[in-house]
């Protein structure tokens, strides 16, 4: 009784997918011990923006790139968002950043310090301006805030602050603008986080309302967290604002998504699939750091793997599987997920490159384009993404 998604069905959906990756990405990173410079990473936002537009020829499937503010800070946002344009990209959330200064030793906006909460606030209200110049929907908000040591901190007021800063930032949110509210359970905090579980974020973005979704990044759960069940129900709430995907084997490791745990990645897609997620209301962000591989192709790869697991996912035998599911044959509802799951996507999604015009092997047609050898040739000094400093 197989009655599996028709194929043509299947890469319809695919050409409507779309994968952000992270102006970070490009930039050189590492982690507290040492950052391993690369030849021709870029010196500016702009230069990010090449790179990005390298990896949308070849897949295809990524037109827009999430800036970080200050990271990738200039003068002149609507030039920037040219830029892009001329390249065939767009500008897409804008992450703010409230954790790189020192007057955020003890939080920004749960500092205990109205002053710094209010500083705080001015960034992240800053970050709704630069969206209204780069007509960029979402605001991606993470809180590196929270307490070391039990008594540092009045738990239920830091959660106050929290709620009164979100509440002014939303009530400045545009029609179609967004904030998606991102939770991590420790680092840099390590025994309280102000938002440390999806719960939280869900509980603040309710109040909030409509505007207000909650972004699962997939490194920032507990070993064993079962992710694909929390993006059951923030679908199902109408409460999932999209992904910041990446692989971890032990805590944030920010490696490249499919690369640790394609399974799981699978399983998450499936919901997504099931849940009506498909859609532009769900956005599926790469959040990543290429400490000692190459960059471009990393990235390259990474949207290849959510791709790879979107395809199965669509190929999920949804009417065999309901029967399954009906009549209690746990066995054979657990067989058809596999059978999808073991599927060799790969020959369809090398038919869907040839329909869009580019290349089915997209590291290979990369790494042949000579681009790797001109930014090495031409970029000199690039610049650190803001990690591991
Ligand atoms: C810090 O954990 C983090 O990795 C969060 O996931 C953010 O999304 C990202 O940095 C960029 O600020
Ligand atoms: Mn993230
Ligand atoms: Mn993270």
């Amino acid at each position: 009784m197989t009655s599996r998604p028709d194929v043509s069905a299947v890469k319809a959906a695919l050409r409507t997918q779309a994968i952000e990756t992270p102006s970070w990405a490009y930039g050189n990173s590492g982690t507290r011990f040492k950052v391993f410079a690369q030849p021709g990473v870029p010196r500016t936002p702009q230069e990010k923006l090449d790179d990005a537009a390298r990896v949308h020829e070849h897949t295809g499937v990524a037109p827009t790139v999430a800036l970080h503010i200050p990271w990738d800070r200039v003068e002149d946002y609507p030039a920037l968002a040219q830029h892009a344009k001329e390249r065939g990209l767009r500008l897409g959330a804008i992450n703010s950043n409230v954790f790189q200064d020192d007057d955020y030793k003890l939080g920004s906006v749960c500092h205990p310090d109205a002053g710094v909460r209010r500083k705080a606030l001015r960034h992240l209200l800053e970050c709704v301006d630069i969206m209204d110049a780069t007509g960029s929907r979402d605001l991606k908000l993470w809180f590196s805030d929270g307490t070391n040591y039990p008594g540092q901190d009045d738990i239920r007021a830091r959660q106050g602050r929290l709620a009164e800063a979100l509440a002014a930032v939303y009530e400045r949110l545009g029609d179609d603008q967004r904030m998606l509210l991102e939770y991590k359970f420790f680092e840099p905090a390590f025994y309280t986080t102000d938002v440390p579980d999806w719960g939280t974020a869900y509980a603040h973005c309710l109040r909030l309302g409509e505007k207000a979704r909650v972004v699962v990044d997939t490194g920032h759960h507990a070993p064993g967290t079962n992710i694909e069940f929390i993006v059951a129900l923030l679908l199902r709430e109408e409460k999932l604002g999209g992904f910041d995907f990446n692989s971890r084997f032990y805590a944030d490791d920010d490696l490249m998504v499919g690369a640790a745990d394609p399974f799981q990645l699978f399983r998450i897609m499936y919901e997504v699939v099931r849940g009506g997620g498909f859609t532009s209301d769900v956005a599926f962000m790469l959040d990543q750091c290429h400490n000692i591989e190459a960059k471009i192709p990393a990235i390259i790869r990474s949207v290849m793997n959510v791709q790879e697991a979107t395809a199965k996912a669509l190929l999920v035998d949804r009417e065999a599987l309901s029967a399954a599911q009906a009549s209690g044959d746990v066995l054979a509802a657990n067989a058809v997920l596999m059978d999808a799951y073991n599927t060799d996507v790969r020959p369809l999604l090398a038919e869907l490159r040839e329909d869009l015009g580019i290349d089915p092997d997209p590291v290979a047609a990369y790494h042949r384009s000579g681009w790797a050898q001109k930014i090495t040739d031409e970029r000199v000094g690039g610049t650190q993404a803001g990690w591991g400093a």
